[in-house]
């Protein structure tokens, strides 16, 4: 396929998983709306349809809780084909949701969206702009007591198995769930997915929740799983200033979300690692680093924080395999090139980390990572990540996020979007 086919063929994933007014990320595997997948399908939709950019916000917004938090699923429709759904999660939200929340590119994106298209966009923006403001205090406030920010379950990081989760995932007891059915090993091969202890540990963690009937105060003092995340204080960091740009662009106040980008950026001690030479995501009960690299650490550029130390690190970790940025250091002994994010390349997480270099002066490096992605893309299709070894697709096809990225920036069609 040529450039102009593959075009083609990315706006017809999304118009196909367009649900009426939210995407799903892809049908069969997950039938319902993801936070940040559907602001990933908001900046490919930018591309062609602003307008539609834009209602994919609405609904992501509609299932915002009363303290502010967005939740990482709104479960528009009741669909058998996922597990854990609505009941298991017990939230008692209209719309139906999930108990947590996801990474925040929200603003990021809304904020690209706005600059390539003002006329079309400053109206609906100035509608979602107190939304945003009300995420990012509760980001602050439920997610940042500890200083850099926090995932409650590996779920909320979006990168779900991942290794950097593998301490705080070892206390977790996942013994008494009770006997329940997968749906994910249905639609795609397992081993390519997370295994049965993480599973029953997740679903601890998520009983947890909603026993406490999530309480945030609760989840956070005494939850069994609280981990700081790099990627996820990267994404905030950017998300404020972000946001703060928005409001002055709005004609708002912007010292919120200055406050907290400053608060947040004096925290990132917390989470380097001298013995790894990097940022790392650590257990906020015990202190302990999880010591593997991966792509959390890659953000640092995208938040703008820049270290000669862990330059040289992180390139030899991309340097080791051919296509993109691996989700987990190679030369770990828990890399797993096809299991999900113990190792995959993912090409929605390349678009951020070249939004990085590119924002840092870095064109040489976010040109290779854009040009691999292209590889892996025209090569495989529109999956939903791939092993970064040899570039052999993987997971769910027909991806909405792929192909929304594919469309604002891997494309050698996409310009400034
Ligand atoms: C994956 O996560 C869900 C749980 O939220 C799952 O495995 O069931 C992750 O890749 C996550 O980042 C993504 O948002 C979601 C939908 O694509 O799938």
């Amino acid at each position: 396929m040529d450039t102009s086919q593959l075009d083609a063929a990315a706006r017809d994933i999304l118009r196909g998983n367009d649900r009426g007014g939210y995407t799903i990320p892809t049908s069969g595997l997950y039938p319902y709306q993801w936070n940040w997948d559907s602001v990933f399908a908001a900046w490919g939709f930018s591309t062609f349809d602003v307008d539609r950019a834009w209602t994919e916000f609405d609904t992501l917004f509609s299932g915002q809780w009363a303290d502010g938090m967005v939740p990482h699923i709104i479960f528009h429709q009741q669909d058998p084909g996922y597990f854990p759904g609505p009941e298991v999660w017990g939230t008692g939200q209209t719309p139906p949701t999930s108990g947590i929340s996801q990474p925040p590119v929200a603003a990021t994106l809304a904020r690209r969206i706005f600059e390539a298209n003002p006329d079309a966009s400053e109206a609906r923006l100035r509608t979602i702009y107190p939304k945003l403001l009300a995420w990012h205090r509760w980001w602050r406030e439920h997610r940042c007591t500890h200083g850099p920010a926090a995932v409650t379950h590996p779920w909320e990081s979006g990168r779900d198995n991942c290794p950097d989760w593998d301490p705080g995932m070892a206390s977790v007891d996942g013994s008494n769930v009770g006997e329940y059915t997968r749906r994910d090993t249905g639609h795609v091969d397992a081993s390519m997915r997370p295994g049965k202890a993480d599973y029953d540990r997740y679903i601890a963690i998520l009983q947890f929740g909603r026993d406490c009937g999530w309480d945030q105060r609760e989840i956070i003092a005494n939850g069994p799983f609280l981990m700081a995340d790099p990627a996820m204080t990267f994404i905030l960091l950017r998300a404020h200033r972000d946001l703060a740009a928005i409001a002055r662009a709005l004609g708002e106040d912007d010292s919120d979300p200055m406050g907290w980008a400053a608060d947040l950026e004096a925290a990132l001690p917390k989470i380097w690692n001298e013995d790894l030479s990097c940022y790392d995501a650590r257990d906020l009960r015990t202190g302990t680093f999880a010591n593997v690299l991966g792509s959390g650490a890659f953000l640092a550029w995208y938040a703008r924080v820049e270290n000669p130390e862990m330059e040289k690190r992180l390139m030899a970790v991309w340097d080791a395999v051919k296509y993109g940025v691996p989700s987990s250091d190679p030369k770990a002994r828990t890399f797993d090139a096809r299991r999900y994010w113990r190792g995959p390349s993912w090409p929605v997480v390349n678009s951020l980390i070249a939004m990085g270099f590119q924002g840092m002066g870095r064109t040489d490096e976010a040109e290779r990572l854009r040009r691999e992605t292209v590889e892996l893309i025209t090569n495989g299709g529109f999956y939903e990540y791939f092993d970064p070894l040899d570039g052999t697709a993987c997971g769910g096809s027909n991806f909405t996020w792929t192909a929304a990225i594919w469309l604002a920036w891997a494309s050698p069609s996409a310009g400034e979007n």
